[in-house]
């Protein structure tokens, strides 16, 4: 059964049983379409992505800041926060008894928990270099049907994926397929109900049809390949026959910069230049996620030239170009990325 027949438009309207008045927890939300495996395998992730959030808000205080010294698989120098949100997914999700295995973009090979009938991809912490600036950060999860593929699965098998914003609140963002809901995690305030528990708050989230906000890092505009920079140059000029002139917004993490895409409109992209061919985003944890999201809410996610979801894996870690936004706006700059447009 879907959501949409749950909710009621007023996300603070009581629903099922609930008392009037009552906001709609994750628990509740996921019974009414989750099955058992699938909903534990959810509420693991959620709340070790409220206990994240628990360690983001303390910083300093929390002792999370800074590096550990170590580089990760991909490269990348290892924040304490990164490593700690691996540790609290990890475990969470080795709990359930639901998940048969966790792959993430902090460890070379996936680890195994035997018996489940699914798998989650994550990037644990998602935009690390904000961490130590006190700017937003995330966590991306993706969970499959655990089968023959394992994780080298199309995006597009996903049962389920989403992310957690840590920014001025705390949100989790997730979709079925179907729908695509959000929810606030209850700061510990005895004004507020709900402390600690995700509550409904964004029901049904749609991403409009177009936007006027980019999203890219253009101090690498020389690197990129002659469409990413004819698109670039072109969404510039205030004469667009597409519509208004753009603005840049680049936050340093894809969670952020894709989530006011998803609630605003626009693009986000990271396209293959002549450093990286393959861009620098992963598909596993990073792409497949954000894309079952922005397709189930009206949006769009390629490569620049085919869907996201539809790319068959090679390996685990595994990256890709993307574009990922509003429907117009990805097709736009599917348009440059091909040549139709000069
Ligand atoms: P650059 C963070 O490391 C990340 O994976 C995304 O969250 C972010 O959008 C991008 O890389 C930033 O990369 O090369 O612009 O610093």
């Amino acid at each position: 059964m879907s959501p949409d027949s749950q909710r009621s438009q007023n996300p603070r309207e009581s629903q099922d049983s609930h008392k009037p008045g009552d906001v709609r927890t994750l628990a509740s939300y996921l019974d009414a379409w989750a099955d058992d495996g699938l909903a534990s395998t959810i509420r693991a992730v959620a709340g070790a992505c409220a206990e994240i959030a628990g360690l983001v808000r303390g910083g300093a205080l929390a002792g999370v800041l800074g590096e550990t010294g170590g580089v990760n698989v991909q490269g990348e120098r290892v924040q304490h926060l990164d490593d700690l949100s691996n540790d609290l997914l990890l475990k969470a999700l080795e709990r359930t008894g639901s998940c048969a295995g966790y792959a993430s973009e902090e460890m070379e090979f996936a680890a195994t928990f035997g018996e489940g009938a699914y798998l989650v991809t994550s990037d644990p912490l998602d935009g690390s270099s904000n961490i130590d600036v006190n700017v937003s950060i995330g966590t991306i999860f993706g969970v499959y049907p655990a089968g023959p593929a394992g994780f080298l699965a199309p995006g597009r098998t996903q049962a389920a994926a989403g992310y957690a914003v840590y920014g001025p609140s705390t949100m989790f963002v997730i979709t079925n397929g179907t729908t695509v809901d959000g929810f606030t995690l209850g700061p510990e305030s005895p004004e507020i109900p709900g402390a600690g528990d995700f509550l409904l708050t964004h029901p049904g989230i749609r991403c409009p049809q177009s936007g006027s906000t980019y999203s890219i890092n253009e101090g690498y505009h020389d690197r990129w390949p002659p469409g990413v920079r004819a698109w670039n140059d072109y969404i510039k000029r205030q004469d667009l026959a597409d519509g208004p002139a753009m603005s840049l917004r680049y936050v340093g993490s894809m969670v952020s910069d894709a989530h006011r895409t998803l609630l605003k409109g626009g693009i986000y992209l990271y396209p293959e230049d002549s450093t990286a061919p393959n861009g620098k985003l992963r598909l596993g944890y990073e792409c497949n996620p954000l894309a079952l999201v922005f397709e189930t809410a009206g949006g769009a996610a390629t490569d620049g030239r085919r869907a996201i979801l539809d790319i068959v894996p090679s390996e685990l870690h595994q990256r890709t170009p993307v574009a990922i936004g509003s429907r117009d706006n990805v097709a736009l700059y599917g348009a440059f990325h091909s040549g139709e447009r000069e």
